[in-house]
């Protein structure tokens, strides 16, 4: 799997790679990660497209996170990883509010401190693509945020109405839709030293539940702040 890595080559902070990682974990698949930077265009252009995760299994090649988790149910049904039709038409909407909420609003958050990680041959590349998409400077994009980030947290009042009633955003055990919250988590978690949640707000439990799955995958990550073990 090509998996998005900084500088640090052990630093992997794509929330997609991270939902991948995440769904292959939870299928007891093991998979050998390579670090993959912005600019290493040609090392996927196998795969037709110039975004991370690329899934290579057995001469099949899978991109983009949400079509790896349907391989990867189709391919390996057990454990599951939506629960049935239903489950994955639900899934499906966790995938769109976090990529449109979710990943929007942590991006205004946090994209100033991406350079300071991002390898040093994508630095020109990511300031420039980032600017041209947000129409601002990467400082002014994320100016402000000690004030902004409050209303950031209002957006996840749903996320804590759910995890009041159940462990998992999947119910009783984690299920895709946790994979791709957490997993959008990571990219903040590993990237950046900005505190998205308060201390005492209840999604921490979750978050650190999410942290200790599969043998501590995420919790071992590297960070920005080093090692969180
Ligand atoms: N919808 C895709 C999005 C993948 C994506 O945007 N990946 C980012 C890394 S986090 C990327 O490869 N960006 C390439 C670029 O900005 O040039 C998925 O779910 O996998």
């Amino acid at each position: 799997m090509h998996d998005l890595a900084g500088a640090d080559p052990a630093l992997r902070f794509s929330p997609y790679c991270w939902r991948t990682r995440f769904a292959l974990a939870h299928k007891g698949l093991a998979v050998e990660t390579i670090p993959w930077r912005f600019t290493d265009r040609d090392a996927i252009a196998f795969s037709g497209q110039y975004r991370v995760p690329v899934l290579q299994d057995d001469g099949r090649t899978v991109f983009d996170s949400w079509s790896i988790a349907e391989y990867l149910e189709e391919t390996c049904p057990a454990p599951t990883l939506f629960g049935g039709a239903v489950g994955r038409a639900h899934a499906r909407f966790v995938n769109a509010w976090a990529d449109a909420v979710l990943v929007g609003g942590i991006a205004k958050l946090i994209i100033r401190d991406l350079l300071d990680i991002v390898d040093p041959q994508d630095r020109a590349y990511f300031r420039a693509s980032r600017e041209a998409r947000f129409g601002q400077t990467l400082e002014e994009i994320q100016a402000g945020r000690e004030e902004r980030v409050l209303a950031f947290r209002d957006t996840l009042t749903p996320l804590r109405l759910v995890l009041r009633r159940q462990e998992w955003l999947g119910g009783p055990a984690p299920s895709y839709a946790d994979h791709i919250v957490s997993g959008t988590f990571m990219w903040p978690r590993c990237a950046s030293a900005f505190p998205l949640l308060a201390d005492d707000d209840p999604l921490c439990a979750w978050q650190e539940r999410m942290l200790d799955l599969y043998g501590g995958l995420a919790r071992s990550a590297v960070t920005v702040l080093g090692s969180h073990d």
